[in-house]
């Protein structure tokens, strides 16, 4: 089941038919632990709609806090080790890697996010720019996951290459992230090997595409989870990137229209254009 948020409405789509549920409230509607239960049966009740307009669809967040989780992949390890080499940094990531507690950071409130379709953007600052494929946890205020979307962290490796305590500002921008176009609900947790893609097309030729599978990540959803909630409360929920698997080769950055679409399995395909 999978469910968009349009405006005060929302829409829910089982098996490739689809509802609305109008005036509802984002905040209350989703963060439920029986959110699954719940669509089945406002779905029922819903209003039938032939198809979604996607051009009307909102990035899945209102009130919610944006998080982000890194090097829980080996190939962000490598790439990090890599571009912060003459900052002498590289040990941190081996450390973070094998450490316990996971890389955690704060990403973005929902002013700065775009959904599907919208334009995602590159620091001006910063001349090393990369889009980051993230598989993106839908989680209540009482912890428990309850949902999965497709995230983009857009990462300047100019700035976070410098040192890695610019990694704020790395990370945070207006633009710098993007999430949709759905939740997908599900009964069960996720498959173990669900395929995580992320192809770019620069004037209309693919340049780049790559896939990995989610369970090369070296840390799992519950523990990203954990500690994310250790001291931090969350009234709305909150929404939890899980780290990026791939890293384009270290002679490529972002331009400006250049297409990126990540797409997960079950969950759909996120599309964003670089302003
Ligand atoms: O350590 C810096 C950020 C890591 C990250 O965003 C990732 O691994 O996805
Ligand atoms: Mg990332």
């Amino acid at each position: 089941m999978k469910v968009y948020k349009s405006k005060n409405d929302i829409i829910i789509e089982k098996e490739g038919s689809f509802r609305l549920i109008k005036d509802q409230d984002w905040d209350k509607f989703i963060n439920d632990e029986n959110l699954y239960k719940k669509i089945i049966l406002v779905f029922k009740s819903g209003i039938h709609i032939d198809q979604i307009d996607f051009d009307k669809i909102d990035p899945p967040i209102k009130s919610q806090e944006l998080w982000a989780s890194g090097v829980t992949y080996f190939r962000s390890k490598q790439g990090r080790q890599q571009e912060s080499k003459e900052s002498g940094a590289g040990q941190f990531y081996d450390n973070v890697y094998n450490a316990l507690r996971p890389e955690i950071f704060f990403k973005a409130s929902a002013s700065r996010i775009v959904g599907n379709y919208g334009n995602v953007r590159i620091r001006k600052d910063s001349d090393w720019n990369v889009p980051e494929p993230e598989l993106t946890l839908v989680i209540t205020s009482s912890g428990k996951i309850i949902g999965y979307t497709i995230g983009n962290d857009m990462s300047s490796r100019s700035i976070e290459g410098e040192n890695p305590l610019y990694l704020p500002q790395a990370k945070t921008y207006d633009g710098c992230a993007a999430i949709g176009p759905c939740i997908y609900v599900s009964k069960g947790p996720l498959k173990k090997n669900l395929n995580i893609y992320l192809e770019i097309i620069r004037n209309g030729e693919e340049i780049f595409k790559e896939g990995i599978t989610f369970d090369k990540m070296k840390r799992t959803p519950e523990e990203l989870v954990h500690y994310l909630y250790r001291e931090c409360s969350f009234p709305y929920g909150s929404l939890l990137m899980t780290g990026t698997g791939i890293v384009p080769p270290s002679d490529f950055t972002l331009k400006s229209r250049d297409e990126i679409t990540i797409s997960i399995d079950n969950i759909g395909s996120l599309v964003n254009t670089v302003e």
